[in-house]
């Protein structure tokens, strides 16, 4: 079972992996990128691959990740995550339960995206190993939208989930110190990584913001 010391890896920058802003990057390139800028935490996430190419892309990313000595968690499909021996899963209102993750893949590191006070503390019951929260700022790269919870709203999950919180949506440079002094454990980001001129540049710019805090 992941224990308190795995929820600690949970901590700093947070990579998602999703080519869906820059459609001419590969998952693998925007990771090893990231990578190479320091990143330690990566979520594979593809909404619009089919199983095949998802399984081939989840592998190189598993591989990849464990040359470098990172985490890698699997965004939405469980068995991918547990057949390739992934850290983690990560879940949403659509996919498997909490608890039905648990049972299928116990030893598993299980995140669950929330988009209010009450989901955060319900899904920490429910065992989650993270608690992800946004979206925290408007964002245009969510396909389906969800209400803004604002800096203070996380502050308030922090103060009650007392599992690694990782705040989520339009985080960027600019207010990444808040996040931090909110309480998260981690900040995750898609656009202003991937989007950047040098991925790798950006990320080491995040870890010196996020560590400076
Ligand atoms: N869940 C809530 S907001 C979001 C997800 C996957 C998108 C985050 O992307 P960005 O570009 O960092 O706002
Ligand atoms: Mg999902």
């Amino acid at each position: 079972m992941p224990g308190p010391d795995y929820q600690k890896l949970i901590q700093g920058i947070y990579v998602l992996a999703d080519n869906s802003l820059v459609p001419d990057k590969s998952h693998v390139e925007i990771a090893k990128a990231a990578l190479d800028g320091g990143a330690r935490l990566i979520q594979f996430r593809a909404k619009n691959l089919m199983r095949r190419e998802f399984y081939k892309t989840a592998r190189g990313l598993a591989l990849l990740c464990e040359n470098y000595g990172a985490l890698l968690i699997i965004n939405d499909v469980v068995e991918v995550a547990r057949e390739l021996g992934a850290a983690g899963v990560h879940l949403g209102e659509d996919d498997l339960s909490v608890e039905q993750a648990k049972i299928l893949a116990p030893g598993l590191l299980i995140g669950r995206s929330t988009h209010s006070r009450e989901e955060a503390l319900e899904v920490e019951t429910a065992g989650a190993d993270y608690v992800a929260f946004g979206a925290i700022f408007p964002t245009a790269t969510k396909g389906r939208p969800t209400p803004i919870q604002g800096v203070e709203k996380l502050r308030e999950v922090c103060a009650q989930v007392q599992k690694p919180v990782v705040a989520i949506g339009g985080i960027k440079r600019e207010n990444l110190a808040q996040i931090k002094h909110a309480g998260a454990s981690a900040a995750a980001f898609i656009s202003e990584i991937v989007c950047a001129e040098s991925i790798s540049k950006r990320v080491q710019e995040l870890i010196r913001i996020w560590e400076e805090s």
